[in-house]
């Protein structure tokens, strides 16, 4: 089952998505019991994706690739999971904030959230601070990451923490920003909980932060 094992980390890693979904079967049918296929599987293989990519080793694609390798053989996991009675280490919604149509460094925290056993809500782009609150009040995440990539768009972050705190939410949830413009320093100084510079990092943040 060893070999079976790595053969679906190399999968992931290099995005062989038939090969991974095939592979999360056989170790289904071996009788692995699907935790082990997920932690020492599928979150090890994203752990190296990450660290790679932040190393410089490997670039979007790769990583986008592997990350569409990992939700296949998800899909596969899930029903036995569910079954087992597994459940994700926390919840984490995620959105691009209001008027920014940027994506694909949120995807990433997305995926690589996902791939450290995270249950992910993407809100998608253009998210008002209006959404964050009803998608906050409806699933009740441990955190709120938000994404932006304009200098024009990062300034409506602080609308978000503000009506968290009106909603009286604020002390129930911890918010992550980031994306190019944003800075450690600017993330302090709205009140952020977490800033991060890039994905992988930031995948492990949300993780720290869950504790
Ligand atoms: Co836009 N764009 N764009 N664009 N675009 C930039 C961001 C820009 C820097 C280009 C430039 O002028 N050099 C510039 C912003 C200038 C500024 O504000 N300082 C810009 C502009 C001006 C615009 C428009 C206004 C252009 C126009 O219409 N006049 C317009 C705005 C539309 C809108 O949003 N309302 C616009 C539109 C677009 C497209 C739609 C064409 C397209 C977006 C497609 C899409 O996302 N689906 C686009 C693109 C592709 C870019 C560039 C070229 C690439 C952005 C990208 O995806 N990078 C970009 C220039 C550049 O970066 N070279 C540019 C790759 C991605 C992996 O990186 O998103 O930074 P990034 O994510 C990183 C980190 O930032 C971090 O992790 C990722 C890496 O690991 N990260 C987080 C991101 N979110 C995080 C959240 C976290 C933690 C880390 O915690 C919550």
């Amino acid at each position: 089952m060893e070999e079976l094992l790595n053969r679906l980390i190399t999968a992931i890693e290099f995005g062989k998505r038939k090969d991974a979904t095939a592979l999360t079967q056989e170790l289904l049918d071996a009788g692995m019991p699907p935790k082990d296929i997920l932690e020492k599987g599928m979150i090890c293989a994203m752990s190296s994706v990450g660290a790679k990519f932040k190393a410089d080793e490997i670039f979007v694609p790769e990583v986008l690739i592997a990350a569409r390798a990992m939700k296949a053989s998800m899909a596969v996991l899930k029903p036995t999971l569910v079954e087992a009675g597994i459940k994700p280490k926390g919840t984490i919604i995620i959105g691009t904030i209001a008027g920014d149509l940027h994506d694909i460094g949120k995807n990433l925290v997305a995926m690589m959230c996902e791939g450290c056993g995270l249950s992910v809500i993407d809100l998608g782009v253009d998210v008002t601070p209006e959404r964050f609150v009803d998608a906050v009040q409806e699933n009740k995440p441990r955190i709120v990451a938000i994404s932006a990539l304009l200098t024009t768009t990062m300034v409506n972050i602080p609308s978000v923490l503000e009506a968290l705190g009106t909603a009286g939410l604020r002390d129930h949830v911890k918010v992550m920003v980031g994306g190019a413009p944003v800075t450690q320093e600017w993330a302090t100084s709205i009140g952020a909980d977490g800033y991060t510079e890039d994905a992988a990092s930031a995948a492990e943040m949300a993780q720290a932060l869950i504790g």
